[in-house]
């Protein structure tokens, strides 16, 4: 039977996540809102305009949708300044080993990422050409806990949503799993959803759950 596995990209195979925390900080800052890392949690593949929304609930202002906005490409114009010092060097420990077996056990890879950034990060990592698909926040009109970018990614892998693991970090994440009829594992944050059927610290867990006795 053929399997595939969708990686979640920041949180799973590269921690962007202080990069991410450092823009909104400069812009929470900025605009005098209350802004602190249990905030920042919330934002965890969260897209980029939900989370300015999330962040906004300390605010007593209103504001107009040109400031929305304004401020949207203000903390994504210092978000992609951060992004240049990535390289592989950043890809998370074990990722490739994983990413290795899974090749040679012909299971289909591909990411499934609410960051409008994806094909970016991907290209820093010298992952760009590494996966069978790639969905992500420029694809999509809901964002996770929607299941809509894992079906796109299972579409374009030409694979059954029941045979697809989904690897997520994100709460909203393995909701969106779970929604479109796959296989949830979850790793860091994630852990504590009810809703994962398989719970790992290790990415190299992953072999043996997608696997099997092979390896
Ligand atoms: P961007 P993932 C998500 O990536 C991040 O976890 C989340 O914090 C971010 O707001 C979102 O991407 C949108 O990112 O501003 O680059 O479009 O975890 O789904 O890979
Ligand atoms: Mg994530």
């Amino acid at each position: 039977m053929n399997k595939a596995v969708i990686f979640d990209l920041d949180g799973v195979i590269v921690s962007t996540d202080g990069y991410h925390y450092k823009a909104w900080k400069l812009l929470a800052d900025r605009e005098g809102i209350y802004f602190d890392k249990d905030i920042n949690n919330r934002l965890r593949g969260v897209s980029r305009r939900k989370s300015l929304e999330i962040i906004l609930e300390k605010s007593n202002s209103s504001y107009s949708e040109e400031q929305i906005n304004e401020m949207l490409e203000y903390k994504n114009n210092i978000y992609r300044k951060s992004l240049k010092s990535l390289t592989r060097n950043n890809i998370i420990e074990n990722f490739n080993e994983l990413y290795n077996v899974l090749r040679t056990n012909n299971v289909k890879l591909a990411i499934g990422s609410s960051s409008k950034n994806t094909k970016t990060i991907l290209r820093q990592l010298e992952l760009l050409d590494k996966f069978e698909a790639i969905a992500d926040g420029n694809d999509i009109s809901k964002s996770k806990p929607d299941p809509e970018v894992f079906l796109i990614a299972a579409k374009r892998l030409n694979m059954n949503p029941v045979d697809c693991f989904v690897v997520e970090d994100a709460i909203a994440g393995i909701k969106a799993a779970k929604a479109g009829n796959m296989i949830a594992i979850a790793i860091n944050d994630a852990t504590k959803s009810a809703l994962a059927d398989y719970k790992i610290e290790n990415l190299l867990e992953i072999k043996n759950i997608v696997l099997g006795g092979k390896s």
